[in-house]
């Protein structure tokens, strides 16, 4: 288990502020992609009307999603304290299997890559995907 360095920690607040401002469109992307790449993902959002690429809800959810990544980035040094109501939503609530949040960290990761191709530089890349993984676990931590 690979744990966040200070370095780290530095490295994704600093490229989170570069990024942030695009939070909305990160998400709807993202999200997106999940469902058209992922198609098994699509259950959990069974309920909605329209799950195409960009539609409404998915817009509406990858701006929720995001808003929980930005969360998570002020709570960096303490993930699982700071994320124990939102694990307990998607494990009891929602029953969301955690194999999910890589799937979705995943494609977080593609649209970094696609949307800032020169800040997502291999550091960045690792930090990114060392801090979506620490946040997977927070989130997985109420399954137990
Ligand atoms: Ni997730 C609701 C954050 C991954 C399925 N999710 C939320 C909410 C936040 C959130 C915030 C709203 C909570 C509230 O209403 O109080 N989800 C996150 C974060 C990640 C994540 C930060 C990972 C980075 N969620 C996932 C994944 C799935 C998922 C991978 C399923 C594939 N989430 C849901 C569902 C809801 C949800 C379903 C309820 C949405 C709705 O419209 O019913």
């Amino acid at each position: 288990m690979t744990s966040l360095t200070a370095k780290d920690k530095d490295t994704v607040k600093a490229f989170w502020a570069k990024v942030a401002g695009k939070a909305e469109d990160i998400g709807t992307d993202a999200l997106s992609r999940m469902l058209v790449v992922y198609p098994q993902t699509k259950t959990y959002f069974s309920h909605w009307k329209d799950l195409s690429p960009g539609s409404a809800p998915v817009r509406k959810h990858g701006i929720t999603v995001m808003t929980g990544v930005a969360d998570a980035v002020s709570k960096i040094d303490d993930l699982k304290g700071g994320l124990l109501n939102l694990s307990e939503l998607h494990a009891f609530t929602l029953r969301v299997d955690p194999a999910n949040f890589k799937i979705l960290s995943h494609n977080i990761l593609v649209v970094f890559a696609i949307m800032f191709p020169k800040d997502f530089t291999p550091e960045v890349h690792v930090a990114m995907d060392k801090f979506l993984a620490a946040l997977a676990r927070a989130l997985s931590e109420k399954y137990r």
